[in-house]
């Protein structure tokens, strides 16, 4: 069986984004892969937390992997930073990166961007998300569009290692998402929808009640021809709420066009809330029952033991290739 690895940082209320781009993906992969899925807490401090809400974003977010489907008997769900090989991996894979192609992530630019203080973390991000995939060999990494450059420097940290000390490293892959690999803000709709994005009408969290749904759907900023067709150059607005709706209600972009010609943008933003509405439901009820349970403490534990035989294993091996420390039979 091919291993997946893939993470989601406990920086804020997962959107409609993170679970179209990702989450539902790790869902339909599961049967067919040993998948590790993990909170990465460690990349979330790259820029500033507040230590009482990220304890609780790290809790809501293990407790929504699992309500909107991830089985911890088939998925090893797990907290970054209970595992102390990435550290440790993240500065060897920091040692073989060059600070030059860190400054080109376009992640690093965004999010530093205007600002005054800048963590190195912040720099020095992508190397802690190599450690992540290559600690457990992973094949496969499926994320949405915007990780693809770290998937590119991930697999370039990981072919330089093999061929500077020891070829230990699976050269992962990227799995992007057929549709929805990028859902744009619905405040701004050429920019992504972000769970960080200070307007919180931008995003539409998988906890937000029915009210707030419609709402920001009401809300969301379109063009004024109110002709439902896809046209992303165009009209990035309704196609972005034209890839939401297909992607959770189930129906082709063709389809949906079909059903809303000569309707108006009322009719269709109307229908779209009722959509995700539905689909969010069972999500959110399975959801409260786990986010304060012991049973969410259980499955975090067993996944962190897991993790680290597995990740502690690779963490000697680079040492070995790197010739830190004694020599050990
Ligand atoms: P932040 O706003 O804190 O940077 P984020 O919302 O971008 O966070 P991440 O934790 O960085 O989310 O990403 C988790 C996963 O969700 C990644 O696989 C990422 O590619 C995916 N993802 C994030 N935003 C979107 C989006 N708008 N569309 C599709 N996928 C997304
Ligand atoms: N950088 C990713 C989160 C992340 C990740 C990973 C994704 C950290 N480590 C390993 C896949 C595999 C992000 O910002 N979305």
């Amino acid at each position: 069986m091919k291993t997946i690895f893939s993470g989601i940082q406990p920086s804020g209320t997962i959107t409609l984004g993170n679970y179209i781009g990702a989450l539902k993906q790790f869902t339909e992969l599961q049967d067919d892969y040993n998948c590790y899925f993990c909170i990465v807490d460690q990349h979330a401090i790259t820029v500033p937390q507040d230590r009482l809400k990220l304890r609780q974003n790290i809790r809501n977010l293990a407790a929504l992997y699992i309500a909107v489907g991830i089985d911890p008997k088939k998925a090893t769900l797990f907290i970054q930073s209970e595992v102390p090989a990435h550290a440790q991996a993240g500065w060897m894979l920091q040692c073989v990166a060059y600070i030059g192609e860190l400054e080109r992530m376009t992640q690093f630019k965004d999010k530093s961007a205007g600002k005054e203080a800048v963590s190195a973390g912040l720099l020095t991000y992508p190397p802690l998300m190599a450690a992540d995939i290559l600690l457990y060999g992973a094949d496969l990494v499926p994320v949405g569009e915007d990780q693809k450059q770290h998937l590119e420097l991930t697999r370039d940290l990981a072919e330089r290692f093999n061929r500077k000390y020891n070829d230990i490293f699976t050269i992962p892959e990227v799995r992007i998402p057929k549709a929805g690999a990028r859902v744009m803000s619905l405040q701004d709709p050429t920019k992504k929808m972000s769970k960080s994005d200070p307007n919180s009408k931008a995003f539409i969290s998988l906890l937000d009640d029915p009210k707030q749904i419609e709402k920001k759907i009401k809300s969301a900023v379109t063009d004024s021809d109110g002709i439902v067709k896809y046209d992303k150059e165009e009209k990035p607005g309704i196609s972005n709420l034209m890839s939401i709706y297909s992607v959770l209600g189930g129906l082709s972009i063709e389809d949906i066009e079909k059903r809303y010609e000569g309707r108006g943008y009322g009719d269709f933003k109307a229908e779209l809330a009722e959509v995700v509405v539905r689909h969010l439901e069972p999500i959110q009820k399975r959801y409260y029952e786990l986010v304060e349970s012991e049973e969410l403490d259980h499955i975090l534990d067993e996944g962190a033991a897991k993790a680290n035989q597995v990740a502690g294993k690779m963490v000697k091996k680079m040492e070995n290739a790197m010739g830190l420390g004694r020599k050990r039979k």
